[in-house]
């Protein structure tokens, strides 16, 4: 358990956190509601020394920086983000020279204590603060949020992290390596969807638990999908690794005799007290579902249900300002821009009956979804920008540098305990394997990999950092590290007798009951000879392309083989015989979504990536010579013949 640190006491004022009065014909009171007072909605506060003095070129570049800095900051562990000029932060624009002598009064016009700066003073100063390892968008922010936001971010931005905690983040990340690692010694053919490359992510968690307890929140309600939720679970939930063992094992997390096989093993969940700061925290981690965000108004809900039992915010007759109830909601990068269920939910956030007070975001932002990359998966320069139709802060960290990581979701948390509204942390990670553990990701993206392949992990540098700091030795390190795989060894061991207990269909879903069976059954036809003719066709390439070799041996090869052979089809197989007659017979067909050229289980391969060139090739749109119809991927078309 991480030790107290806190740093920063605010107000709350969530009363003046709104802008407009809301006109619901309720604002007297009615049962879930509470009228919101209005915002003061002051005007920006100009400094003094500013309105009058030359010092407005440096407080006009000190504006430029906070609207602009983040797109200049380092947040890439890869490197790969390919990052244009800045010109807006250019000195040219405001008059100013890095080699003038004269001195600008900054006090006032910038909040970090500094009162007399050069130019280059300046410049160096807002670009530690703004173009540095966390980014920060909040122009968009009323007025007062906007002015605390800058305020806040300025004075902590290098608030000093206690040795003790550093020491405590690195045990903890490196539990969660650790974990990964044993699951990969003792499982090499389970998907884990591990925490590699995203480690650091458990810091987030740490500050928000440590927060919570000073803020007397006393329950936490998350949603979470696969990815870490495994290390998440027995690193900081203390779920019992032995159930997920023998759910890796094929054994189902349900005692013998219960009707049902139970969900597969990244859709475990818990419900747990854990302690922070001699205090106790009820964390709700819910059920993951398959589809993507789907839990996350669930979540919504869930907190919001807490509060009505527990009587505070809407629910309490007296006092609308304290929390008590957290609602923490854990996205991909992938998933929150591209699924339409994060913005209904947002759309929600504000409305009376609904609002919560606001959740903390955390996307867990690999840079990958699936197979897909942010340029194909979003129309966005960041996969938070759907955050804006609220006008929410958002706050991007670099995963690669952990003390950063608290600082920024430190300031989340300030800020949503603040102003009661929802806040992101746009956690800008890697992902050190394939989107599962089983899955080759040099199929779809070879050059990141290569960069992914050659580098260290993020709890061995920080690791490293705390040991040359004098803060941990490495004994100790490697003793946490040791006992944690005892424990798990042991965990392992009790495999085979481990009785679990029955938490399904249980109280208030003793009414429910399990679904029957479903048969369906579907008849096509299409002549023999075009089905191999067709078949043929899906796995042609050009000669000089460069095939990754187990495409080549696995699906090229193999599927001809079957063609030949006359049986034995796979799924993926079958279904390129159905498309590929389409087209040949002139229709054209898409199929949309992220993933849709590899196929979300390696299977599909519609389209075959170059390993020298990253270029593309989609062997069905060469059926024929003359083919008019054809296949596209990933996008939509308007064709009556679709
Ligand atoms: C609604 C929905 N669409 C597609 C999928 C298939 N799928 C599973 S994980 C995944 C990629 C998600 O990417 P991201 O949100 O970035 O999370 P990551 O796996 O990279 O952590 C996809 C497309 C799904 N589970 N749910």
């Amino acid at each position: 358990m991480l030790t107290l640190w806190r740093l920063h006491s605010a107000p709350r004022i969530f009363q003046s956190a709104y802008a407009y009065t809301s006109s619901y014909h309720s604002e007297n009171g009615i049962y879930g509601h509470r009228r919101k007072e209005p915002s003061r909605l002051s005007t920006e506060k100009v400094p003094q020394n500013v309105v009058t003095s030359e010092n407005f070129q440096a407080y006009r570049l000190t504006e430029a920086y906070r609207k602009h800095g983040h797109k200049k900051a380092t947040l890439d562990p890869l490197g790969l983000q390919h990052r244009c000029g800045v010109p807006e932060i250019d000195l040219a624009n405001y008059g100013l020279s890095k080699d003038s002598t004269t001195q600008f009064d900054v006090n006032g016009i910038l909040n970090n204590g500094a009162t007399k700066l050069t130019t280059a003073q300046l410049m160096n100063t807002l670009e530690n603060i703004y173009c540095g390892p966390i980014a920060v968008e909040f122009d968009h922010l009323q007025t007062e949020e906007r002015e605390w936001f800058a305020h806040t971010f300025e004075s902590q931005r290098k608030l000093l992290i206690p040795d003790a905690k550093k020491a405590d983040l690195a045990k903890l990340m490196l539990k969660c390596q650790a974990f990964d690692h044993f699951l990969a010694n003792k499982f090499t053919t389970v998907k884990r969807y591990g925490g590699e490359g995203g480690e650091s992510m458990m810091a987030i968690f740490d500050e928000i638990f440590s927060h919570s307890a000073q803020d007397d929140i006393s329950h936490i309600v998350m949603c979470m999908p696969h990815r870490g939720r495994l290390n998440f679970l027995t690193c900081m939930l203390k779920f019992p690794p032995v159930i997920m063992f023998q759910k890796m094992k094929g054994k189902s997390e349900l005692p013998p005799g219960a009707k049902g096989t139970g969900d597969v093993l990244s859709h475990l969940y818990t419900s747990e007290d854990i302690q922070y700061h001699g205090k106790d925290i009820h964390v709700s981690l819910i059920p993951n579902p398959s589809h993507l965000e789907a839990n996350n108004p669930v979540a919504v809900g869930k907190a919001r249900s807490k509060q009505q039992r527990l009587k505070v915010r809407d629910y309490s007759e007296t006092d609308t300002s304290g929390q008590r109830v957290l609602c923490v909601q854990v996205h991909g990068d992938a998933s929150f821009s591209a699924q339409g269920v994060v913005a209904e939910t947002f759309g929600f956030a504000e409305c009376p009956h609904f609002n919560v007070g606001g959740s903390i975001h955390i996307i867990v932002n690999n840079q990958l979804g699936f197979t897909t990359e942010p340029s194909r998966a979003r129309s966005s320069l960041y996969s938070s920008c759907l955050a804006k139709i609220n006008s929410y802060p958002v706050i991007h960290v670099n995963a690669d540098y952990p003390e950063e990581v608290i600082r920024a979701t430190s300031l989340a948390m300030q800020y949503q305990q603040t102003f009661g509204k929802d806040v992101i942390i746009d956690f800008i990670c890697f992902r050190k394997y394939g989107h599962n553990e089983l899955d080759d990701p040099t199929f779809t993206q070879p050059t990141m990999y290569n960069i992914i392949n050659q580098r260290k992990s993020i709890p061995d540098m920080f690791s490293e950092q705390v040991i040359t700091e004098g803060i941990c030795n490495k004994e100790v390190l490697d003793k946490e590290v040791a006992e944690w795989n005892k424990e798990l060894s042991n965990n392992l061991d009790m495999v085979e007798k481990h009785i679990p207990k029955a938490f399904h269909l249980q109280s208030d879903w003793s009414v429910c009951q399990q679904a029957g069976d479903v048969v369906t059954t579907w008849d096509t036809g299409v002549s023999l000879d075009t089905l191999k003719f067709v078949g043929a066709k899906s796995v042609s390439v050009p000669s000089d392309m460069n095939v990754h070799p187990t495409i080549q041996k696995t699906h090229l090869d193999r599927r001809l083989q079957k063609i030949q052979d006359g049986g034995d089809l796979d799924w993926a197989t079958a279904e390129a015989l159905a498309i590929g007659s389409l087209l040949y017979q002139g229709f054209n067909v898409r199929i949309s979504g992220q993933d849709v050229g590899r196929g979300t289980f390696s299977h599909r391969h519609g389209m075959i990536v170059d390993q020298k060139t990253d270029s593309v090739y989609i062997p069905l749109n060469h059926v024929t010579d003359n083919q008019t119809g054809f296949l596209e991927v990933g996008f939509i078309q308007v064709n009556t013949n679709c």
